[in-house]
């Protein structure tokens, strides 16, 4: 389904037949909601957050290309703020789509981004809602240059999930790895053998990390699994009050409620050759608790 969203913009909604739904913005290309069967949201979306070019919508599942973080290019690449294209007739995908709900998106090089970013490009993304309300985003970004060319890019799917209770939220799959610190100039550390809970601020880079990583919402009884393939890194990120309260479209208590655990390719960025493509896919699925735990 095609349709009108916030401020005019286009948006598709992906329906399943228990009553599961995603939302995306071709703003973006992001998914900006995420249903259960009883239609309860899984992701968040800031209170705040400004659905209008050309700030990239605070919140859901924010694709950052061809740049994770800050760099030469503005923070998080350019395709966060970018109209993507619907794909109507794109090259076979690998992932079977049998009864099962998907859109493809496309992105590439306009005019404007090739005085930034100066590389022919074909970034297809799909977005698959399965039967039992699973949420799959596949990526597949072709190097089209036709000077010869390489590029060179790091790719996050920033993803923000909605929690009841930050304080009661617990991150399996992460402990004893090494992680680049965001917050001390991506210093590098390593966790301890705790599963990862929160009580301040936290922006880390997980180096290397198993493709399954369990959320465990405790107040709801509810385990989120993020399973990921081509991303060995994953970021994991809570602004805390007092960043919330410096984003101008991020609201003050917001942060209870979110956590961010984005399948990422940050410290080996990706180099594609004229004619190479890459792919990388993060899966999201919630279970109750007590089925997940000890998995
Ligand atoms: O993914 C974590 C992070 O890179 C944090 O450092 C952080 O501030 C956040 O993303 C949001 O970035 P933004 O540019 O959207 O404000």
């Amino acid at each position: 389904e095609h349709c009108k969203g916030i401020n005019g913009l286009d948006k598709v909604i992906l329906r399943e037949v228990r009553g599961c739904s995603a939302e995306i913005y071709l703003y973006g290309g992001q998914v900006t909601s995420w249903k259960n069967e009883h239609r309860e949201e899984l992701l968040f979306v800031s209170s705040k957050a400004i659905f209008k070019p050309p700030k990239a919508i605070r919140g859901g599942i924010t694709i950052c290309f061809p740049q994770f973080g800050s760099g030469a290019l503005d923070r998080h690449g350019f395709a966060r703020n970018r109209f993507w294209s619907i794909d109507n007739d794109p090259p076979p995908f690998p992932t079977n789509t049998t009864n099962k709900a998907f859109i493809d998106l496309i992105l590439k090089q306009s005019e404007e981004d090739a005085k930034i970013w100066p590389h022919r490009y074909e970034f297809r993304l799909r977005i698959t809602l399965g039967p039992g309300g699973d949420l799959m985003l596949t990526s597949r970004i072709r190097n089209t240059n036709t000077d010869g060319k390489s590029f060179t890019f790091t790719f996050a799917y920033h993803t923000h999930l909605y929690v009841t209770d930050i304080s009661e939220v617990r991150v399996e799959g992460l402990e004893t790895l090494d992680y680049l610190d965001n917050l001390k100039d991506r210093e590098r550390f390593t966790e301890q053998g705790d599963a990862i809970t929160f009580e301040s601020e936290v922006d880390k880079i997980y180096l290397s990390t198993p493709t399954k990583i369990a959320i465990l919402d405790h107040e709801r009884k509810r385990t989120f699994v993020l399973r990921k393939d081509g991303l060995p890194d994953a970021v994991v990120w809570n602004p805390w009050d007092k960043k919330a309260k410096a984003m101008p479209d991020f609201g003050d208590d917001d942060y209870m409620h979110m956590l961010c655990v984005e399948a990422a390719c940050v410290e080996k960025p990706i180099t594609l050759k004229p004619g190479e493509e890459w792919k990388g896919r993060q899966e999201l699925s919630v279970v109750p608790s007590s089925y997940c735990s000890g998995q």
